[in-house]
């Protein structure tokens, strides 16, 4: 069943390989999107492709998927159409890593921040993300809505601190997150108050430090 929990210090833990694991996660507000940022820490020992958060509609099984393709490489989906980034991810001695991913529609522009460092691509202006029926999944990536899942793209190791908003955050609100200095906390998905359900073998975790 569904339940709205302060997630603070806590981590979901994907602990093995599998297409039957996965958190789905309920928006406080979902707004039609034009804009939005996407933040994270992920903590894995994978090399091989994994998905770090698939928000699917009933249209767009990819309607805004953020994925690591392997070790410095990830793309941002929206509405179907992706962009690839380059961006040095060398594991902090912690184990997290911090990415955030924005996207605003009338600009074009999609950037992927990883611990600090940003990349910056153009996509088409003028989409939007239409308010509509949304699955939101962390752990799995949807090839349909609510399913299709892929035990390749699986994630397998913890996810924490998983925000989003509806606008993007400014680069210095970005590094400050990354640095464990914002408090700035999502107005869609937030992970202080979280709605969320577990689906299959998903343990929750305590998290010492998230710091890099
Ligand atoms: C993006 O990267 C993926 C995975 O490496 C690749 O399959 C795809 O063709 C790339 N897309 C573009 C537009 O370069
Ligand atoms: C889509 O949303 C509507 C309104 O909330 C609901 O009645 C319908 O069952 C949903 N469809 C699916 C496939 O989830
Ligand atoms: C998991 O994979 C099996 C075999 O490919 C497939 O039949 C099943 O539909 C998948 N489950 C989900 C939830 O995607
Ligand atoms: C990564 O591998 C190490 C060594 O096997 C293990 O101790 C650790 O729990 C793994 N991390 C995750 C997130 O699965
Ligand atoms: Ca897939």
């Amino acid at each position: 069943h569904l339940i709205s929990t302060d997630l603070t210090k806590k981590a979901f833990y994907f602990p093995e390989e599998s297409n039957k694991t996965y958190v789905t996660v309920t928006p406080e507000t979902l707004p039609s999107l034009t804009a939005t940022t996407v933040c994270l820490r992920y903590n894995s020992n994978l090399t091989r492709a994994q998905s770090l958060f698939s928000f699917a509609t009933l249209a767009k099984a990819n309607a805004l998927l953020l994925l690591k393709n392997k070790p410095g490489k990830y793309s941002v989906y929206v509405n179907s159409k992706h962009t690839n980034f380059s961006v040095e991810d060398t594991r902090p001695a912690s184990g997290w890593t911090q990415v955030c991913a924005t996207w605003e529609s009338s600009s074009g522009t999609v950037m992927m921040w990883v611990n600090g460092k940003s990349s910056s691509n153009q996509m088409e202006t003028g989409q939007v993300i239409p308010l509509m029926n949304h699955s939101i999944v962390l752990g799995q990536e949807q090839d349909s809505f609510g399913g299709g899942f892929d035990r390749q793209q699986s994630l397998v190791g913890q996810i924490t601190e998983v925000h989003m908003w509806d606008y993007v955050l400014s680069g210095c609100e970005i590094t400050a997150l990354n640095a464990g200095l914002s408090v700035t906390t999502g107005n869609v998905l937030n992970w202080n108050v979280l709605q969320y359900q577990r689906h299959g073998r998903v343990l929750l975790k305590n998290v010492e430090d998230t710091c890099k």
